[in-house]
């Protein structure tokens, strides 16, 4: 008995030491990779996000509960990665879009021109924070927000990789 609740104790320090500490289960630092069309492929770290521009978001959760998080525009990563953006966001470049996967599989599309500030002022990010706090173990360290959309399904948890692909027939 004595030593189950001490398996259950140690299991309990070490997700919740990893989600403060911004590591996987596995002890490596949690990383989000950004690859496919860009000039400068990037793997992104909680420290290097952490260095970036920031901004707020507000999305409601699956009950229509509002919360306020905040961590970096996905326009500032993509400028940091060099991704095809404003003027140059016209002809092929419309068939681009962003491919996110998580850690259990989730993925989801955005095209580019929906993340574009010359197509439009919403303003998607990678989170990092929710209320203020490092997002919570299976949710964090990073986590897509979209605001204003009806259902939040693309804000996917786990971001582990942003690919920049073109749509082709
Ligand atoms: N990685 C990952 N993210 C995910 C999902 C998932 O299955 N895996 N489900 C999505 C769906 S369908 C919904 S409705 C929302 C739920 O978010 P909430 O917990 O903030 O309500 O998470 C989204 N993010
Ligand atoms: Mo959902």
């Amino acid at each position: 008995m004595k030593r189950k609740l001490f398996l259950l104790v140690a299991v309990l320090c070490l997700i919740l030491s990893s989600a403060w500490a911004q590591t996987t289960p596995g002890g490596q630092p949690a990383v989000v990779k950004v690859t496919g069309e860009v000039l400068t492929p990037l793997t992104l770290t909680a420290a290097d996000l952490a260095a970036m521009p920031r901004t707020t978001a507000s999305a409601k959760d699956k009950q229509g509960v509002m919360h306020s998080y905040s961590g970096i525009a996905l326009s500032e990563i993509f400028s940091k990665a060099g991704v095809t953006t404003g003027p140059q966001l016209r002809g092929k470049n419309l068939a681009k879009y962003l491919l996110v996967t998580c850690a259990d599989g989730y993925q989801v599309v955005f095209s580019l021109a929906e993340l574009d500030s010359s197509f439009t002022d919403r303003v998607v990010i990678l989170a990092d924070q929710m209320e203020g706090q490092p997002l919570p173990a299976g949710v964090g360290p990073f986590r897509i927000i979209v605001p204003g959309e009806k259902k939040p399904a693309r804000n996917c948890f786990q971001v582990t990789s942003m690919a920049i692909r073109v749509g082709k027939e």
